[in-house]
């Protein structure tokens, strides 16, 4: 099913550094209208469950450290292919390799810490939305 919905979080150091307005003015300036929006801070049990994917990799253990260290911006984004345009919005995951112009070549420090989450499928993005989201928070 194709949907116009994507999910994001701006991370724990985007958040730190002051960062929040700046990227979702961007969001918003390249076509993506905020339907859900909140401040939150993953528990250990959310991270864990969230990157369940990466649970054999060697960054796991760190990747749950850092996305719980401090709040983060969940938020779900409407826009015509929203998923692969906010992919190609944000950037390679290691910022070294993201294009000129896009967030995490903006700001991000690290492949580790790389300032933003971009759901990588349609289906995806309704699980993600949906782990953080209850409908009525949902325009
Ligand atoms: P995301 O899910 O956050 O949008 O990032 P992504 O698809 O570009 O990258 P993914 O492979 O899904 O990795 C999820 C997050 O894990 C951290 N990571 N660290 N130290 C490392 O080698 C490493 N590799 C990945 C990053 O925070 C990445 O966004
Ligand atoms: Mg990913």
């Amino acid at each position: 099913m194709v949907t116009n919905r994507t999910f994001t979080m701006l991370k724990p150091d985007a958040v730190e550094k002051g960062h929040i307005g700046a990227i979702l003015d961007k969001i918003s300036a390249s076509g993506f209208k905020v339907v859900a929006l909140k401040l939150t801070h993953m528990t250990t049990a959310d991270a864990k469950a969230f990157y369940a994917i990466h649970s054999e990799r060697p960054f796991y253990g760190e990747l749950v450290e850092y996305m719980t260290r401090g709040p983060i911006v969940a938020a779900v984004l409407e826009k015509d292919n929203a998923v692969e345009d906010f992919r190609t919005l944000i950037g390679a995951t290691n910022p070294a390799d993201a294009a000129e112009g896009t967030i995490r070549k903006l700001y991000a420090a690290s492949i580790g810490e790389n300032a933003v989450h971009g759901s990588d499928s349609d289906e995806n993005a309704a699980i993600e939305s949906a782990f953080h989201f209850a409908g009525r928070e949902m325009f």
